[in-house]
């Protein structure tokens, strides 16, 4: 990998809650470029944008109806152009969502294919015959709830779709298909964007034959990940896109690649075989899964979260950084403590994340520490998927209040309300009635607040994300880790040469004893960085630290 890629820090903007200019109610395009600003001067060097394609917005964007599109809410093809030029002449770059393992269903594609067995586009998804008494063709469920076949009368068939009912997976068998595909990202790296973010891309080959799931979770459906995560073709498919489209281009590929292993993993992104530059893993976000799965009232062990990341930085030879996203909880409220340690912690989070070994994303708000939210009800949510699972969880026999306290744990609309610029009318993100409440919190918690405070998140974000790309042993260093398994504390060292870096993190809010190993004190290392205004200076053998402190020491 290249070095702009290797020192890339990304920022991800989720468009719709980022800034709304036209009072709407909905982030837009314009948005991103009033901001670019605030988003350069944070360190990072790299946007990633979520979906601003046309799209019904059954899944906010996430179910396309036009590659080639710009969703009218956003704006126009200008103002993205505009954008683009903006963020190159800023020194930024821009990489697009890619999403290739479905569409929408009202797709000219989809449209087309489900009217008959024998035009253009019949073969574009994945299409199966029901079984004889009519019923769908195995137990699949899909992501979001409810069984992952739907049947269309037209073609007396099923198209199976992993996601939602409106977001038919393609079918990559299908070589028009693929070029079409390719054609598409061409036309995105014809304008100069950067790279992709690429969904889902783990799902893309399909089994050659579809199989019932084992059920597990409590769930009346098998998982929709069985036999399609990973599958036959997969990197062939991979390789292919390189070869016809990126390899003609100087740009990031960034797969996200759930249901993936460690060994896995490294398929998609070792150099000789040409097909990514990295991949997001899931297995950290599944410490805190339990008997309902992910939306279970279970918190997570530091044992196994840094089980989990050792894992990965041992096995793979470069890893995409994060504890949160537009997919999951807040990180602040979800690894740390969002009363009275939120900013300590919030630093002290960021901080063991950024110096991991690999490349750092920022989720837009994490750099004030913005919160999951306290909705009322669950109309006050937007996502389907809190909604379908909302309903799952009452037919299980749970209680209202009960589904919702665990609804409202793990939303991906958590993440998903209005950036909290400051404490004006709905934190200054619009004018208008935003698509979704914000979080009550804008009064206290903004980036108004974030700027005139010295000591802030924000501008902790800011040195820990300069040192990331200052250090070359942040970059290239081997990462070791140091803390023992039963501690409180998540300690590494990143060494690179005769420089070695030590980075300390406490998750406990009370003061615990860390012991430093001795060949490291007689480094004699200093602090660079800390999240507690008077830590100490120098390493030395016993480090008493206080809740979630943070520490970098550099020799
Ligand atoms: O998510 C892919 C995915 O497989 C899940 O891991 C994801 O966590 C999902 O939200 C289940 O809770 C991607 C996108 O990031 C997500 O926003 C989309 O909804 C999904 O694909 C479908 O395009
Ligand atoms: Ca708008």
């Amino acid at each position: 990998m290249n070095n702009w890629k290797k020192k890339g820090i990304v920022y991800e903007v989720y468009p719709q809650s980022f800034k709304d200019t036209n009072n709407d109610g909905i982030g837009d395009i314009n948005g991103v470029i009033e901001k670019l600003d605030y988003i350069k001067n944070l360190g990072v060097n790299i946007i990633w944008l979520t979906p601003i394609f046309k799209s019904p917005m059954v899944d906010n964007g996430y179910d396309i109806a036009d590659y080639e599109a710009i969703n009218p809410v956003y704006g126009t093809m200008e103002d993205f152009d505009k954008l683009l030029k903006l963020c190159h002449e800023k020194g930024l770059k821009l990489v697009m969502d890619l999403v290739v393992n479905h569409n929408s269903d009202q797709s000219k594609w989809f449209q087309e294919s489900k009217k008959s067995r024998d035009n253009k586009y019949s073969n574009y998804y994945i299409w199966e015959d029901p079984k004889a008494d009519g019923s769908a063709p195995t137990n699949l469920g899909s992501t979001f709830g409810g069984s992952a076949w739907e049947y269309v009368p037209e073609r007396d068939q099923y198209y199976l779709h992993l996601f939602a009912k409106e977001q038919p997976d393609l079918n990559w068998r299908c070589e028009a298909m693929r070029q079409d595909i390719y054609k598409t990202m061409r036309f995105w790296l014809n304008k100069g964007v950067d790279g992709f973010r690429m969904d889902s891309i783990s799902f893309i080959s399909k089994p050659e034959k579809f199989e019932d799931a084992p059920l597990e979770d409590n769930k009346e459906y098998g998982s929709y990940y069985y036999g399609s995560s990973n599958g036959p073709k997969l990197h062939e498919y991979l390789h292919e896109m390189n070869r016809e489209v990126m390899s003609k281009y100087d740009v990031i590929t960034i797969g996200e690649t759930p249901h993936t292993t460690a060994a896995q993993a490294e398929k998609y992104i070792a150099q000789e075989r040409q097909e990514l530059d990295m991949v997001f893993q899931f297995e950290h976000m599944h410490v805190d899964y339990g008997e309902y799965g992910r939306y279970s009232d279970v918190t997570f062990k530091l044992s196994d979260l840094r089980d989990s990341i050792i894992r990965w930085q041992k096995d793979l030879s470069w890893n995409s950084n994060y504890l949160g996203n537009h997919d999951q909880p807040r990180l602040v409220s979800r690894f740390g403590n969002d009363e009275k340690y939120r900013k300590e912690s919030a630093k002290m989070l960021a901080m063991i994340t950024v110096l991991q070994k690999g490349t750092p994303f920022v989720f837009q708000g994490d750099e004030i520490g913005m919160t999951n939210v306290d909705f009322k009800n669950i109309d006050e949510f937007k996502d389907l998927e809190a909604h379908n699972t909302y309903e799952f969880l009452k037919n299980k026999g749970l209680s209202d209040e009960k589904a919702l306290e665990m609804i409202k744990r793990k939303s991906r609309d958590n993440s998903r309300t209005p950036m909290q610029w400051n404490d004006s009318k709905n934190g200054g993100f619009s004018e208008g009635n935003p698509w979704i409440k914000l979080n009550d919190n804008y009064d206290s918690i903004n980036v108004r607040e974030s700027l005139d405070d010295k000591d802030s998140i924000y501008h902790f974000y800011q040195k820990l994300l300069q040192l990331r790309t200052n250090s070359d042993v942040a970059t290239d260093g081997d990462f070791k880790i140091v803390s023992l398994s039963d501690s409180d504390v998540f300690a590494y060292t990143r060494k690179l040469n005769n420089k070695t870096m030590l980075v300390v993190g406490s998750f406990s809010d009370k003061k615990v004893k860390f012991e430093v190993p001795e060949s490291l004190v007689s480094m004699g290392s200093s602090k660079v960085l800390s999240n507690y205004r008077d830590s100490i200076r120098e390493l030395s053998n016993i480090l008493y630290l206080r809740p979630y402190e943070g520490i970098v020491f550099m020799n």
